[in-house]
C-alpha cells in the first residue's frame, strides 16, 4: 500500500462516521481528474449508513443508470427492476463502448455479451456470450423468471431471447468497429488481457422494502478471444446478492474475479460481520495475493448491506462509483492498493 493510501485511510478512520460531505457530482462530471482525486481524498467516506432506498452503481455511466433505477426505487418500486432498468440505459447507450449496443467486439469483431442478474430471494438468471440482443441483462430476467435454469449462452441465448420476443439488432457501431479495425493493424492478432476500455456496468439496490438485488452487465474485454466469458455473468464473480446480509459486484479483469470467487467473497466477509468497505479491501487483497503478475490487472468491487451502507474498493487508482439516495446523486472516488506506473 502507499503511503499516500495509508494516509488516507488514517483520515478516512478518524472521520468516517456521520455528515462527511461526498464528493460533488460536478467535480466528478467535469472530467478532472486531479481534482477529482484532491476532493476525493479529503472526503470520501469508507461507507456510511444511509436511509433506503439507495443504488450504487460502477463508473461515471452510473449516474444515468442510476437515474433510471431511481424513478423506480423512489416510487417504492422493486430493486429488482430498478437494478434491471436502471442498466438499460447503459446498454442502450451505443457512445458506450463497454456494454451492450456499441460495446467493443471480440477480435474476430463480434460484438459478444454477458450479464447477470439476482434478487433478495437468491433467484438468478444470466446470460453468456449473448449475440445481437441490446439488453441481455433483460434476457436474464427472463431465463431467471420463465426457465429453470440459471444460465443460457450463445446461440441458445439467442434463440430464447427471440423466442420471448427480443429484436436481433446488429451492435458493431462504426465506432466500435473501427476501433477494432485500429487494433487489428497494431495488435496482430494477438489476443491480449488488459485494462483497455473495459467498463462493465454492476448495479446495487437497496429499495423500500429492504430488498436487495443486483446486475450486470457486459461486453467484456475488448479484443477477446471468440468465445470468451468473463465474470459478470457468473453469479458468485460478477454479481452476488444474500437479501440476509449484503450484494456485491466486480468490475475489471474477469478471470481474476472468477479465480478468487469475488462476488461471492465479498458478501460472505459482510455476513462475517466486515463492513463493505473493509470486504471489498479484502476480496481486492485476495485477488493481489492470488497474482504474481499485477500489470493491468485492475479489478473493483462494490459492495451494499442490508442497511445501505456501501464500499468500494480497487487495485488501482480510478475506479468509481456512481450513488443515488434520498440526499445525493454523486460520484464517489474508490480507495485503492496501488498506482499505475
Ligand atoms: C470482463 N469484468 O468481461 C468484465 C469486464 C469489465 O470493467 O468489468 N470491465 O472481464
Amino acid at each position: 500500500m502507499t503511503d499516500r493510501n495509508k494516509n488516507r485511510r488514517e483520515f478516512i478512520k478518524i472521520s468516517a462516521i456521520g455528515g462527511l460531505a461526498l464528493m460533488s457530482q460536478t467535480a466528478c462530471a467535469s472530467g478532472d481528474e486531479e481534482k477529482n482525486q484532491s476532493v476525493a481524498s479529503e472526503s470520501t467516506p469508507l461507507s456510511i449508513a444511509v436511509t433506503k432506498p439507495i443504488v450504487v452503481s460502477t463508473w461515471n455511466h452510473g449516474l444515468d443508470a442510476n437515474k433510471a433505477a431511481w424513478e423506480i426505487l423512489s416510487n417504492d418500486g422493486s430493486a429488482l427492476d430498478a437494478v434491471e432498468q436502471g442498466v438499460r440505459v447503459t446498454e442502450s447507450d451505443a457512445d458506450n463502448m463497454s456494454v451492450g449496443l456499441g460495446g467493443l467486439p471480440d477480435r474476430d469483431g463480434n460484438v459478444t455479451l454477458d450479464a447477470c442478474i439476482m434478487d433478495h430471494e437468491s433467484n438468478c438468471g444470466a446470460v453468456a456470450f449473448l449475440q445481437e440482443i441490446e439488453n441481455p441483462i433483460s434476457v436474464a430476467r427472463k431465463v431467471m423468471e420463465d426457465t429453470p435454469h440459471v444460465m443460457l449462452a450463445g446461440e441458445g441465448a439467442l434463440a430464447f431471447a427471440v423466442e420471448k420476443g427480443f429484436k436481433k439488432t446488429n451492435l458493431l457501431t462504426d465506432k466500435a468497429k473501427e476501433a477494432w479495425q485500429n487494433w487489428l493493424n497494431e495488435s496482430e492478432y494477438e489476443p491480449v488481457i488488459n485494462s483497455e476500455n473495459h467498463d462493465t456496468i454492476g448495479m446495487l439496490a437497496l429499495d423500500a422494502e429492504g430488498n436487495l438485488a443486483g446486475a450486470c452487465t457486459t461486453s467484456g474485454m475488448a479484443y477477446k478471444l471468440h468465445g470468451r466469458v468473463g465474470d459478470s455473468p457468473i453469479i458468485g464473480a460478477g454479481l452476488f446478492v444474500d437479501n440476509e446480509v449484503g450484494a456485491a459486484c466486480a468490475t475489471g479483469v474477469g478471470e481474476a474475479v472468477i479465480r478468487t470467487a469475488g462476488s461471492a467473497i465479498v458478501v460472505e466477509l459482510m455476513r462475517q460481520g466486515k463492513s463493505p468497505q473493509e470486504a471489498c479491501e479484502e476480496a481486492v487483497n485476495r485477488i493481489i495475493a492470488k497474482h504474481k503478475d499485477l500489470s493491468n490487472l485492475q479489478v473493483g468491487f462494490i459492495a451494499l448491506d442490508k442497511n445501505g451502507a456501501y464500499g468500494c474498493h480497487s487495485v488501482y487508482a480510478g475506479f468509481n462509483i456512481a450513488l443515488r439516495d434520498n440526499n445525493n446523486e454523486t460520484m464517489v472516488d474508490a480507495q485503492y492498493e496501488k498506482e499505475w506506473d
